[in-house]
């Protein structure tokens, strides 16, 4: 799905600002829908959790409406008007003079619907958003569905089926993140024109310093004899490249490619014209692919230095802080880091933007984390597939053109072990599934759960192994001796398999201020030891191409006896001040070059 942009062509609407907020219950709005009740102010885009210090918002369940009015210049009339909601968490249902006009699930990708002849004869209409934040085996990210946390043969606490009734209805996630919740992202009205630029797909490869440049672009609407322009503009704007028709093999000679930071992340402009109608995609022209071991970038064995992260700050929750991510991609720079996992779920669409321009390396992840009952079940018997099929089609479909996704990743901690061939049956329908989703053909992986890696078949099988590790913290806890006895141990078992192998997630919980002379758990001395024995190991590996930190930042989780004012893994607190974690790892990445580490 294109991002919306304005140009000559195309006018957009931004929805952003104070809007009507009324929390629900877990009744399901039927197919018409008003506000109930007296509304309250929320902004948008932002999480409503932390809006209002009531625990009503902070603890919800079920849908909650917003609703504004829209007003539509005149000057608009004859366009074709598109209503898009960048990410509505994590089910929507949209109404238009209160009436249902379409209908969302999953939390972290855009939807859009045509409302040309619902709202364009008219000086203005209300839309109303109603959003449902509930989570349960059939939505990704997992919830917990039987309260099993909570029953207990303690006297005074009610067992399972007493909860059911007893305790209020709450959301159990199964993932270490707040269920932040709402209109978490941009809501816009775009325009084109009746025949319009439906979708550009843009695959670029390097044949000696040539650059090829596949692009194929769909066009829609009123019919048209116009024939697609295509058009490649450098940096500075002139034109490189020219062709027409709606597919075509571009060449730009003498190439300047997109390289991660330090390196020049070039990017040239894709610009299409289709009778009135016009886009442009900036793209970059480079190359990834596996080899042996290595993970090779332009060509190169590529080192991945980063971490996994959040977008998670103050108020806003989960909402878009275009603030936070520059000040984020800066300290990214300070770091000297290269990379980042979208750990749990797809970005805001204006991270990958800021990361093509900033030459920062993403792998991609869909929100498929909590398939996993440790055992005690058999999560591949949740109503899932479907709807993971198609969060993986939405997520290639909108980040498909972005130079700096290298990699897919399908999920985060399946089970793998405790039902190893339903794990890899399932698993690995998806990789090939995502494989042939991808026209540029990006490697594919899914994250392993810390878990006993001789009984799990699948992860061995993907074209990276990424895996994350907790020894030193979750098990062998304060011990990081037999830490770094058990990694090296694990670490020799994945030399075996001959495939590229990073770790996409450790760390030790350390709360900013907390100093020892003795490094003990959850001091800032503790996370930097942790990282520096665990590192002596990784350099040893010819075969190992990257470390991911967890966290970047400290944040926002459920309450409980893990977690104090949430997850403190981060290298900053959640307020981006850097703890010692943070100046060590300065210090290594910047002796770390991108390329060529390992040689
Ligand atoms: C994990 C999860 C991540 C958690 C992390 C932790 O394995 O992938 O979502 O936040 O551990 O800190 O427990």
């Amino acid at each position: 799905m294109l991002y919306p942009r304005e140009n000559h062509a195309r006018a957009i609407i931004d929805l952003a600002g104070i809007w009507n907020f009324k929390l629900g219950d877990d009744t399901e709005p039927g197919e018409l829908c008003e506000m109930p009740g007296q509304a309250e102010p929320i902004a948008v885009p932002a999480s409503y959790n932390d809006q209002k210090d009531v625990p009503e918002y902070r603890n919800h369940y079920g849908f909650a409406y917003y609703e504004r009015t829209i007003r539509l210049p005149r000057m608009l009339d004859g366009q074709r008007l598109m209503l898009r909601m960048d990410a509505v968490t994590h089910r929507a249902k949209v109404y238009i003079d209160g009436k249902l006009v379409t209908e969302h699930k999953g939390g972290f990708l855009p939807f859009e619907v045509e409302v040309t002849d619902l709202i364009s004869s008219k000086a203005e209409a209300t839309l109303i958003i109603a959003v449902d934040n509930r989570v349960n085996n059939s939505t990704l990210p997992i919830g917990n569905e039987d309260l099993a946390f909570f029953g207990s043969d303690n006297p005074g606490v009610p067992s399972v089926e007493a909860a059911k009734v007893w305790r209020r209805k709450q959301n159990l996630p199964g993932f270490d993140f707040f269920n932040y919740a709402g209109l978490n992202r941009p809501v816009r009205i775009y325009t084109t024109p009746k025949s319009y630029i439906e979708d550009v797909t843009i695959v670029p490869d390097v044949e000696e310093a040539m650059g090829m440049v596949h692009c194929e672009v769909t066009t829609a609407g009123i019919a048209s004899d116009a024939a697609v322009e295509m058009e490649i503009l450098d940096a500075d704007g002139n034109c490189v490249a020219r062709a027409t028709g709606a597919k075509n093999t571009l060449k730009v000679p003498n190439a300047r490619l997109w390289n991660p930071y330090p390196g020049e992340p070039y990017l040239y402009t894709m610009r299409l014209q289709y009778g009135e109608d016009v886009y442009e995609q900036k793209f970059g022209i480079r190359t990834v692919k596996v080899s042996g071991t290595q993970f090779l970038i332009n060509g190169k064995p590529f080192y991945f230095k980063g971490f996994g992260k959040h977008e998670d700050s103050a108020f806003h929750g989960r909402g878009l802080d275009q603030c936070l991510n520059v000040k984020d991609v800066n300290l990214i720079h300070w770091l000297h880091a290269n990379s980042f996992r979208t750990s749990h779920y797809p970005y805001a669409e204006e991270m990958y933007e800021l990361c093509d321009r900033e030459g920062i390396v993403i792998i991609d992840e869909t929100p498929a984390v909590g398939i996993n009952a440790g055992g005690a079940k058999n999560p591949y018997e949740y109503p899932i597939l479907e709807h993971h099929r198609q969060v993986l089609k939405d997520m290639v479909d909108r980040d498909k053109n972005h130079p700096s996704v290298v990699m897919w990743s399908m999920g985060n901690e399946p089970d793998t072990e405790h039902f190893p061939q339903e794990a890899y049956d399932y698993w690995h329908a998806l990789y090939e599934y995502t494989h042939e989703l991808d026209p540029a053909d990006r490697p594919v992986t899914l994250v392993c759960c810390q878990n006993n890696y001789e009984k799990d078949i699948t992860t061995r099988t993907m074209d990276v192994v990424c895996f994350n590790r907790y020894y030193g913290w979750y098990n062998l806890s304060g011990d990081l001796d037999a830490a770094e006895y058990a990694l090296n141990m694990e670490l020799d078992f994945w030399e075996q398999q001959n495939k590229p192998v990073m770790i996409t997630e450790y760390g030790a919980d350390a709360v900013a201020g907390i100093h020892e002379c003795v490094p003990e758990m959850f001091s800032e001395e503790y996370q930097v030891e942790f990282y520096k024995r665990q590192n002596a190991a990784f350099d040893r590996r010819s075969f190992f191409i990257g470390e991911h930190v967890w966290n970047f930042a400290d944040f926002g989780t459920i309450q409980g006896v893990m977690r104090v004012d949430g997850n403190k893994k981060g290298l900053f607190t959640r307020e981006r001040r850097p703890k010692m974690a943070a100046h060590y790892f300065r210090q290594r990445w910047g002796e770390i070059p991108n390329f060529d580490y390992k040689k």
